[in-house]
């Protein structure tokens, strides 16, 4: 990892910054620079669908549909290393354990089936025969109420349905997927505001839009393909708004790193026109602010005999509890919606201004409204925002969450859920002759409350790192050893399988960019973005290894080996020909997936039907919910607390897919060499005695008993608002209780972790 240095970055995103970052890591994964010709597959109609973010892919892609961080996800998919049988010869899981998780996954792609060999320490080399039959035979033995079927968001739309019925046959509906640590809060808080669960925006939305309002996500390093419609509307004058505590890079400025022009001119376009950097967990009152500042305007205009500045023919058509939110809003004193966003009221007023005088603007967010304890609220805070000026279901115009995993939202829409409602389970009795089971299932928290209790003794993970994933590491992964079965569907080794239960399986798989052969031939498979668009993807990379198998031949596997035949149900036949799953989705779905197998490479893919696209509120009013949140803190943590304490904001690096460390170089915050750091503000750092450079521990402010510790992070003077503080995920996930969830969508609340910071003692003084 060389030197820690940590300097300013002063260049745009994109750029040259980021074809070195890729060169780099073509060079390290050993992937010649012919076998980049893979990338110029990447998110095109005959190639593959990238296996990084979610975002959307246009209908006319440009030569290099990729970006500098999905360029990334394909060499580390695709990289010439191997974690074989004789790696576990060399090391024993004791001492992986040690091992950072960049290290883990730097072994390279898992090429066989494993068995934990409790006597030797080991991952020992196992048949998928003995495999499956002996996972089966456990999972026959355990109570169905007692396993969990986890899915990380990148399985794709046939394998995720074949698991969810795999789950169901079995008995129960504990499907809790990645999406309830990210964008729970949009599928709660959106269903109940405008009765869908998902954005309303489309790409093309983004054409015709006059101003976009952009909170907490950070396009540069976790969206990045979504700069090129920023920067299109930018060219158009477009004013885009931004609420982030950090001055994010992508959002200040940027290059098209695929435009030889502006390479070479170093030019680069401003993205944000306002960047207001509020406090962690001040979105509530920074949007009541806003929307006080529009009803005073609009009073103020019709006062003068004006048609007022929110759509009053909108509101008396389309929504429902208007009155009630403008007794919220007059309600909200200005001072203290300053002190809790800490903002300026004319910061909020000058965004008032210009939302006001736009006609068709866009509502963006990601993680850093959802991950809060009042994240739905936080979420529907904006609805009610967009629906004062009719700002949901007409052109140019939407909601738009940035959701995380390539294919997260499509688990959701094809029965990965723990939420029966959210299913047509009469549909799937009357398809295949079977009960399913009607009771909740458990999602991602409850789910570890049940190991914690004991309560859940079988895992199964669809990908994903779980256990890295949650909150409360220390606690979490002393429980988790305590489970009976534990199996993971993984293409590389990391923490998930080191920490595991009595009897543990790793199961490699093929990857999403390789050639995937079955009975009937070469097999494509579906997957859908951030915007309800579906998509076809084809592999184009030869198979790691002759041992790996595909992911629907597994969950097949698995189904074939746990559950009683079904005549109605041939596994063997839908893995020898995918088309069979996808007609058989439809037949589950036939709204949503009308011709699906016909459209699946439709260019530019083919959206799902929104009804809140049409104005058409699928809520329990018939109409869109305005939202009155219960106060103002999205983190309504303890008791009163002192100045020592900060609220921790936990994200993602530039180098980086969750748990998935590609390398040590976070460039736009200019940190190199080390992940081990705490963004802190200079004033705090004066306040509390501390220097830059110097090394912190830092602890989790909570009133249960536990004592959640992190030591030796360097701090790092940063810009970044007074009183909060920040560090990567997920070495931090430590410090983040199990209980500082939302409320509502009970997704752990990564943001705005109330802790103290002290300087390191050194061990001389701690013994
Ligand atoms: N390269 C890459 N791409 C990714 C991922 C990755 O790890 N690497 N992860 C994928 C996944 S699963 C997801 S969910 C998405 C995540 O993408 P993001 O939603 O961008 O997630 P984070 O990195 O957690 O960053 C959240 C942003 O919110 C800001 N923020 C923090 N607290 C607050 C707050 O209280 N209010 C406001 N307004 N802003 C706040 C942070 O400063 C940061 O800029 O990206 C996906 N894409
Ligand atoms: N503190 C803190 N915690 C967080 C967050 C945060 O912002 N802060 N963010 C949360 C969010 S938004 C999310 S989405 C979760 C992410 O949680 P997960 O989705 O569980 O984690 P990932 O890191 O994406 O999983 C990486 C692993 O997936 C496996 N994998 C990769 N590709 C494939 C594939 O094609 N098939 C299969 N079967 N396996 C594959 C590899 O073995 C790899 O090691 O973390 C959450 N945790
Ligand atoms: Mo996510």
């Amino acid at each position: 990892m060389g030197h820690p240095t940590i300097e300013a970055y002063e260049d745009p995103a994109g750029g040259w910054g980021s074809a070195k970052s890729l060169v780099e890591i073509l060079t390290r994964e050993e992937i010649p620079i012919s076998g980049a010709a893979m990338l110029m597959k990447q998110n095109k109609p005959d190639g593959f669908q990238c296996v990084s973010c979610a975002w959307a892919k246009p209908e006319k892609p440009s030569t290099f549909e990729y970006c500098e961080n999905g360029a990334k996800a394909t060499a580390w998919e695709q990289t010439r290393k191997r974690i074989g049988p004789d790696f576990f010869e060399r090391h024993t899981v004791s001492e992986l354990l040690g091992w950072s998780d960049y290290d883990l996954e730097e072994g390279g792609r898992l090429t066989h089936p494993l068995r934990y060999d409790p006597a030797s320490d080991r991952y020992l080399l196992v048949s998928w025969e003995d495999a499956l039959a002996e996972i089966g035979q456990e999972l026959r033995g355990l109570d169905p109420k007692s396993v969990v079927f986890y899915a990380s968001g990148r399985a794709s739309l046939e394998t995720s349905y074949m698991y969810g019925l795999l789950a169901r046959m079995y008995g129960n509906n504990n499907l809790p997927d990645s999406s309830n640590m990210c964008h729970e809060p949009t599928s709660v808080g959106l269903k109940q505001s405008i009765g869908v669960p998902v954005g309303t925006t489309v790409l093309k939305d983004f054409e015709s839009t006059d101003c976009i309002l952009f909170f907490g996500q950070n396009v540069g390093s976790n969206a990045p393909r979504m700069l090129h419609p920023l920067q299109d509307a930018r060219r158009r004058g477009v004013p885009i708004i931004t609420f982030n505590p950090l001055r994010e890079r992508g959002l200040e400025r940027f290059t098209n790193p695929q435009s030889p022009l502006e390479m070479v001119a170093k030019s680069s376009t401003r993205i944000s026109t306002q960047y207001h950097q509020l406090k962690a967990g001040g979105d509530i009152a920074a949007i009541t602010g806003i929307c006080k500042a529009l009803l005073a305007a609009d009073r103020a205009a019709q006062a003068t005999g004006g048609v007022g500045v929110i759509d009053h023919g909108f509101i008396a058509e389309h929504t429902h509890g208007f009155d009630e939110f403008v007794r919220y809003c007059d309600g909200q004193a200005w001072p203290v919606l300053e002190r809790r966003s800490g903002l300026k009221r004319a910061d909020l007023e000058a965004t008032a201004v210009v939302y006001g005088n736009a006609e068709r603007v866009i509502g963006i967010y990601g993680m850093g409204l959802t991950q809060h304890r009042k994240g739905t609220e936080t979420v529907q805070m904006l609805v009610n925002l967009m629906l004062l000026r009719g700002n949901i279901g007409k052109p140019g115009a939407g909601i738009c969450p940035v959701r995380g995993h390539s294919n997260v939202q499509g688990q959701r829409t094809v029965g990965i859920s723990e939420k029966p409602e959210l299913v047509p389970l009469d549909r799937l009795k009357e398809q295949y002759g079977f009960e399913p089971p009607r009771e909740k299932g458990l999602n991602t928290v409850e789910a570890c409350e049940g190991i914690l209790s004991g309560a859940v003794k079988g895992f199964v993970a669809l990908g994903g790192n779980f256990v890295r994933a949650i909150p409360d590491t220390e606690r979490m992964e002393a429980a988790w050893r305590r489970q009976r079965l534990t199996v993971q569907i993984s293409t590389k080794l990391n923490r998930s399988h080191l920490v595991h239960g009595e009897i543990s399986y790793i199961l490699p798989c093929l990857g999403r960019i390789e050639i995937d052969e079955q009975a009937s031939g070469r097999q494509v498979v579906s997957m859908e973005d951030s915007t309800s668009c579906f998509h076809g993807s084809t592999g184009v990379a030869h198979p790691v290894s002759d041992q790996v198998r595909s992911e629907p031949w597994i969950v097949a596997g698995l189904a074939k080996a746990a559950l009683a035949p079904n005549p109605r149900i041939d596994w063997d036949a839908w893995v020898g020909d995918y088309a069979k799953v996808r007609e058989a989705i439809e037949s589950t779905y036939p709204a949503v997936f009308e011709n699906f197998n016909a459209r699946l490479f439709e260019p530019g893919g083919h959206h799902k039907p929104l009804a809140a696209r049409e104005r058409r509120w699928e809520t329990a009013t018939g109409k869109a919910n305005f939202a009155v949140p219960a106060g103002l803190n999205e983190d309504p943590d303890l008791p009163p607390r002192g100045p020592e304490v900060l609220d921790l904001i936990t994200l993602r690096s530039n180098d980086q897919f969750n748990t998935t460390v590609y390398g040590y170089h976070d460039r736009f915050r200019g940190v190199k060499g080390i992940r081990d750091v705490l963004f802190m503000h200079a004033a705090d750092v004066a306040r509390l005695d501390l220097a830059d450079g110097e090394t912190v521990d830092v602890v989790t402010e909570s009133a249960d008993g536990y004592v959640r510790s992190v030591q030796g992070l360097r701090v790092v003077t940063y810009d970044i608002p007074e009183g909060n503080c920040a560090g990567y995920y997920p070495e931090l996930n430590v410090l983040i209780p199990l209980w500082h969830h939302d409320e509502q969508a009970k997704t752990p609340a990564a943001k705005a972790i109330p802790v103290r910071i002290a300087k390191t003692r050194r061990s001389a003084d701690a013994n």
